[in-house]
């Protein structure tokens, strides 16, 4: 894992930045602004600081020009070190080096793993073993790895992917590596894997069909009316709403009354040949956004239905978000997306973030199918209760913190 700072006057240059250097494989780790410190303060700008990591074998293939690790070792003079050596390495020598830094470092990732790394602290002073053993180093080592294994079980995380993820970071950690940087390293690792998030974002000129499909009951209606509201009152696009859920009576009503409220269109199509009727009426729109009926993946026929459909919009005309329950059990989500996988590429959406309290399943369903991560909904307020994902919040969440 590659992991380098990046400074610009704002979160978008701060991003092309990263994007340039590290490819567009790379993850934000964390993102903060600087204030400048010092008697300059008053005429330095602030900064959008943001930290990102890519795996390294993907920034050898991907990023532009010179690698970020030939980078980072000339830009710090630093031996090639292990991740997490390289990590507080890079922390350190930016404060060497007096850069606009906070000093303090509020927002810094170690800082919101304080409390984590307090509560690991305290349960490895617990343990017996800890308390008799001679190589204290190497057993709170252990102990401390031992915890966070328990806690991404706890939360639900498949024991393979937690298998997988301790294995990495053990090629990275030394036998003294502390208790915060073994924390570190995880944390880190499980931002990455999460991965690159792809969300609904509008071009000039091209319209977008986007559809909503997924099991029944898991809120893509509620959703579309959140992503529909925020679409048309904070980017001002013009969105239409498509349904084919023309199999529960209340279910067009449903959307009717959202499309009502926000004052944008609603067609209803019962045939493929009626959702291309529909596509060419709205031309001149950014965005249709069609809605799906819930559908059992255990129903052949329905799936065949559904496919026909999607395909009706050519693949690079259309995105297709797969709707899943953060609250439904693994081994049902297993089925359910390689089912959905027979019919087309999707992004994840997970709901119901409010009805459950281990987030395990979005990291397991993420490495299982490799699609991107984008929405998390948690709870039925429209448009509230739905963000970007914030794969910071859910690595915190899977070790074990509040948020
Ligand atoms: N707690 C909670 N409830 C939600 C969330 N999203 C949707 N719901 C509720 O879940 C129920 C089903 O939501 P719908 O949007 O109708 O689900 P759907 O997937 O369109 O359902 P079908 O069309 O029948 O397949 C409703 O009561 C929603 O208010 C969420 O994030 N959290
Ligand atoms: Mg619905």
């Amino acid at each position: 894992m590659i992991i380098k700072k990046f400074e610009a006057e704002t979160e978008t240059e701060a991003m092309l930045l990263v994007k340039k250097e590290l490819g567009k494989d790379a993850i934000v780790l964390n993102m903060k602004t600087i204030r400048p410190r010092g008697i300059y303060r008053f005429w330095r700008k602030k900064m959008v600081e943001i930290t990102a990591a890519v795996d390294d074998n993907v920034s050898k293939d991907k990023a532009e020009g010179q690698t970020i690790d030939s980078g980072l070792r000339k830009a710090d003079n630093l031996q090639p070190a292990s991740n997490t050596k390289r990590f507080m390495d890079f922390l350190e020598s930016e404060d060497r080096l007096g850069t606009l830094s906070t000093g303090t470092s509020e927002n810094a990732i170690e800082k919101k793993l304080n409390n984590l790394q307090e509560l690991l602290e305290q349960q490895i002073k617990e343990k017996p073993e800890i308390k008799n053993a001679d190589n204290k180093a190497e057993e709170k080592q252990d102990a401390c790895i031992e915890l966070i294994q328990e806690q991404l079980i706890n939360n639900e995380v498949d024991q393979v992917f937690v298998k997988q993820i301790m294995d990495e970071i053990s090629k990275s950690i030394k036998k003294d590596s502390s208790v915060d940087s073994v924390l570190s390293s995880v944390y880190q690792k499980i931002i990455l894997k999460l991965g690159q998030p792809k969300f609904i974002e509008l071009e000039e000129g091209k319209r977008k069909c986007v559809f909503f499909i997924g099991p029944t009951g898991v809120g893509k209606t509620t959703t579309i009316a959140k992503i529909a509201s925020n679409l048309k009152l904070k980017q001002k696009a013009k969105v239409s709403l498509i349904t084919s859920d023309t199999y529960r009576i209340a279910a067009v009503e449903q959307l009717r009354t959202y499309a009502n409220i926000l004052g944008i269109p609603l067609s209803v199509v019962y045939t493929k040949e009626e959702l291309e009727a529909e596509k060419k009426k709205y031309e001149d729109y950014d965005i249709l956004l069609i809605d799906t009926a819930g559908r059992s993946h255990k129903n052949n026929e329905q799936q065949e239905d559904m496919k026909q459909l999607i395909d009706t919009i050519p693949e690079d005309e259309r995105e297709v978000f797969l709707v899943l329950s953060a609250t439904t059990k693994y081994k049902d989500l297993i089925k359910i997306t390689e089912r959905y996988s027979e019919i087309t590429d999707y992004s994840l959406i997970f709901t119901k973030l409010d009805e459950t309290s281990s987030l395990g399943n979005i990291l397991n369903v993420k490495l299982l199918t490799k699609a991107p991560l984008s929405y998390t909904t948690w709870g039925q307020n429209v448009p509230d209760d739905i963000s970007n994902i914030d794969a910071q919040s859910i690595a915190k969440k899977l070790l074990g913190g509040n948020d």
